[in-house]
């Protein structure tokens, strides 16, 4: 029904689409008696279940998982006939949900939304529709779905061919019968892989192209998972919670057995009982570190392609079948019904495509490097534009004119997925930075409807009429995003979570791999923390509580959480034997580092007695002398020996291809100050004296070390300058202490709730030095003359108390003329840096920490490489 172009209609809010996420949008926003308007191109309810109607289409989690929780008598009226229910099933649950809350008198069917505009001073957007009709709406939300857009096929030749052409995400209503037809099928994703087998049973000759061998596990259909259904029915309350709240939005434990750790009969049997089960989460709930570690990946992936060589009976096409170049789990794994069984009839052929790739789609066929192929059909499951196709492609205009597609014309940018800056009162349903297409759909969608509906009913209350993300909380977001899947090995896949499929697309991860339950929680702190990192407007108001709702690196976060679970005494309760011992214990299974080539331990002679070093010489060539690395542990002069920073020793090591010599120097309270720092310059006369018999180059001598090890290396360094030598090329101070002032600003920011504590580092110093010799240079160092001091690399995290003095030490040595390069350790703490092969997100820190001490030794051999 069109109006009159001068009486624009007029809604609280307009929303696009009417699958899943449009419809339960509907449903809440009616509930608020907000005036709603849902447009769908599509001719009924369903979205993705509209239009991917081709054979075999399921979903690929458990469909007693994939359904909506919000209404309880629908769970009860409605029940799912498999374990993985079909698309008519789905569309026909859709249909239903509609019927029942009466849902279509606000839809309107086959009419595209072409374009939408924010008009500012009416602060509302004006929505065009296929026809040109106008409509305007305070609130404009895309519920278009995460794989709404096909992919164009960008094979050459594509438009030449004479015979019928099928898309699996546009498939014909009436369907398609393949009897007697040479059919083709391009692509060997989730869409092929599924109808692949059903192809096969009319084709009188199926060829498939695969481009990529794709990791597929049997789904095992049959009737809904028995214990599912128990645990329903025992409290469905309870389970749709566990689902919220979990990493994949279906309550499955998350594992704790590491791949390296486990035995050969351990791995099978998880493995075994995966495959058994038939679950897309099961699957990549292997082993906990298999998302993470090239070596734990290995041993799933090899395990699934020993799968698919017992299925493939041709040893070669099994093998072709076998994936590889992609770590397991980095593009979408597939769920199967007798996919590599398929290969096995003698009318099914594959074509490697990576061996002979498509030259051209002719009129009659395809022909590839190697061969003419001849067909009647040709099926294209070739993918879609995933997770921001369907936003740019919707001509979207914010404020001053900014188009969405220039706005991410660099990849996509979003405040938690669901807004983003410069697009007020503009809403994405699982858009880009939100677990999306990582979890199960229902429960991420239920979510964000649930904040949408939150976030607009909480305007309206405050008679607010605007809403929109800061510059800074959105910057902040998508940093996290990215963090969150930097430790995961997801980057490395050229998948379409990373926007690899389509030519010309930025390489950006788009989904948020942080967790459903993590997600759940940053939306709705932010919500506590009054709409943090966004502004809010209306007559005569503006609220904003700006901020960065997650600056903390998402592993060091899991180890804080993990660290204050245990509820360990605080240190500074305990006496300094019993806090040595308790270091000691933590570190017991810890991972113990790279391998290095040697590691000796001896004693270097002091006038006092001995001091304990360990030596670590890096493996490989060049054979000869190295660069010479006197380091120095942590542990707040109190704490720490040569084991406690072992891996890190190793790390160091391996990583800038110098020889470490890591010193034990005496600790207080037996020994106090200066002793310490004492030591350290006696260690690193001794070093230099003897640098020929340590393997090291003579003049080539830097020194390291970690917090209280960084504070006695720069006094060394301050000591041998004074001294007339010997001669130190560079210091690299990692969280240094190097003041006794414990009043700068981050002692109060981070002083608590970070393992290193201010009250910590205060017991720290009362065992070491008397107040009256806190000011000595030689316990804190930037108290001391800077002029001509070694270059220096100062390592300063963000969440340590001690961060604000290693910034104020790189200033003043800048200030005094020392050349000095600050490494910021974004989102770590005092701790984190040191954690290798724990903190995954250190290794870059570390990378820059070796770096710079190849920068101390201009002269030396290129480094040895650490992943
Ligand atoms: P996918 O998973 O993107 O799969 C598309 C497949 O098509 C994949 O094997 C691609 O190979 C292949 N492809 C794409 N373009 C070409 C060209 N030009 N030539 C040859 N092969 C090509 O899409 P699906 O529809 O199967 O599944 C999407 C999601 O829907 C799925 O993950 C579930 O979440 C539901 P490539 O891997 O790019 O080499």
């Amino acid at each position: 029904m069109n109006k009159p172009a001068s009486v624009p209609e007029q809604f609280d809010a307009v929303v696009v689409g009417a699958g899943f996420s449009g419809l339960y949008m509907l449903y809440r926003l009616r509930q608020l008696g907000l005036s709603v308007k849902v447009f769908d191109s599509a001719g009924d309810v369903g979205g993705t279940w509209y239009w991917n109607r081709y054979p075999g289409a399921r979903c690929d989690v458990p469909t007693t998982d994939y359904t909506f929780s919000f209404d309880p008598e629908l769970e009860k009226e409605w029940t799912w006939s498999e374990k993985y229910a079909t698309q008519p099933e789905i569309l026909e649950y859709l249909r239903f949900v509609a019927d029942r809350h009466e849902l279509r008198s606000d839809i309107e069917f086959s009419t595209a939304v072409t374009a939408a505009r924010w008009d500012e001073p009416a602060k509302q957007w004006v929505i065009t529709t296929g026809g040109g009709r106008e409509v305007r709406c305070r609130h404009y939300i895309m519920a278009t779905g995460c794989l709404s857009v096909a992919k164009s096929p960008d094979i050459e030749g594509a438009e030449r061919f004479a015979g019928p052409v099928y898309f699996t995400s546009r498939w014909p209503h009436e369907g398609v019968d393949f009897t007697g037809q040479r059919v083709a099928v391009i692509g060997t994703g989730s869409s092929g892989i599924q109808s692949i087998p059903l192809i096969a049973r009319q084709a009188s000759q199926l060829t498939v192209f695969q481009r990529t061998a794709n990791f597929s596990i049997p789904a095992h259909n049959g009737p809904a998972p028995a214990e599912t259904l128990r645990q329903l029915d025992e409290g469905r309350d309870a389970y749709r919670d566990a689902a919220r709240w979990s990493r994949g939005g279906v309550p499955v434990e998350p594992t704790d057995v590491l791949a390296g750790a486990a035995s050969e009969e351990v791995r099978r049997e998880r493995f075994e009982a995966a495959w058994q089960q038939g679950e897309l989460f099961g699957i990549l709930n292997v082993f906990a570190d298999q998302g993470v570690n090239p070596a734990a990946n290995d041993i799933v992936a090899e395990m699934i392609r020993e799968k698919i060589r017992a299925t493939v009976n041709d040893p070669e096409t099994a093998e072709a079948l076998c994936p590889r170049g992609h770590y397991f789990g980095t593009k979408r794994p597939c769920l199967d019904t007798g996919y590599f069984e398929t290969f096995n009839l003698p009318h099914v052929r594959l074509v490697d495509l990576r061996k002979e790739p498509i030259v051209s789609i002719t009129e009659d066929g395809i022909e590839t490097a190697g061969e003419s192929f001849g067909f009647d059909a040709i099926v294209y499951a070739t993918g879609f534009d995933a997770m921001t196709g369907a936003l740019v492609g919707a001509d979207v205009t914010g404020r001053d004119g900014l188009s969405l597609k220039e706005k991410w014309a660099a990849g996509p940018s979003t405040y938690l997925g669901l807004m983003t800056t410069g697009f007020p009162n503009f809403f994405m349903l699982t858009g880009p930075g939100s677990p999306s297409v990582l979890s199960n759909m229902a429960v991420s969608i239920e979510q964000h409807v649930d904040w949408v509906a939150g976030c607009l009913k909480d305007l309206r209350d405050k008679g607010l009429e605007t809403i929109e993300p800061t510059e800074l909380a959105e910057a902040g977001w998508n940093q996290h995003n990215q963090d969150c899947a930097a430790i995961t090995l997801h980057p490395t896949a050229n998948s379409w979570y990373m926007g690899a499929n389509v030519p010309g697309k930025p390489r950006v991860f788009l989904p948020y791999i942080g967790g459903v339950g993590a997600y759940r929680q940053a939306c709705d702190d932010v919500v506590t923390q009054d709409y943090l990192g966004f502004t809010r407007t209306g007559p005569g108001a503006v609220r904003c509580t700006d901020g960065v709702i997650r600056s903390m690196q998402p592993d060091v976060a899991m180890v804080m959480e993990f660290v204050n679970a245990l509820g360990l005494p605080p240190m500074e309760t305990l006496s300094a034997a019993d806090a040595r011992a308790l270091m000691a214990a933590t570190a017991e299974n810890r991972p113990p580092g790279p391998e290095v080539g040697e590691v000796t331990d001896g004693v270097i002679p002091i006038p006092d007695g001995t001091l304990p070093y360990r030596l670590y010489r890096p493996a490989g060539p060049p054979e000869g002398p190295r660069p010479l690395v006197v380091y120095f542990h942590g542990g707040g002069w109190v704490l720490g020996n040569l084991d406690s920073d072992d891996p890190l020793c190793r790390d160091l090591c391996a990583r800038s291809g110098a020889v470490v010599v890591s010193v034990n120097y005496r600790h207080a309270p037996e020994v106090r100050f200066p002793a310490a720092a004492l030591d350290a310059f006696a260690a690193v006369q001794w070093a230099d004296a003897n640098a020929i018999e340590l393997g090291g180059i003579p003049g080539q001598l830097a020194v390291a070390g970690w917090s209280a090890g960084a504070n006695v290396a720069a006094v060394a360094c301050q000591l041998a300058r004074d001294a007339g030598g010997p001669r130190i090329t560079g210091q690299l101070l990692i969280c240094p202490a190097v003041d006794s002032d414990l009043t700068r600003p981050s002692y109060e920011e981070n002083g608590d709730g970070y393992i290193l504590t201010t009250a910590l580092m205060r017991w720290f110093w009362d065992h070491y030095a008397d107040p009256a010799d806190r000011g000595d240079p030689r316990a804190a160092p930037l108290r001391g003359d800077l002029a001509g001091l070694p270059p220096a690399c100062i390592v300063a995290a963000d969440f340590d108390p001690l961060r604000d003095e290693g910034v104020a030490y790189a200033r003043a040595l800048e200030a005094a003329a020392v050349p000095v390069r600050l490494t910021r350790a974004r989102g770590h703490t005092h701790t984190s840096v040191t954690m290798v092969d724990v903190v995954i997100s250190g290794a870059p820190v570390r990378a820059e920490m070796a770096a710079a001490l190849g920068d101390f030794f201009p002269a030396a051999e290129p480094q040895a490489h650490v992943s």
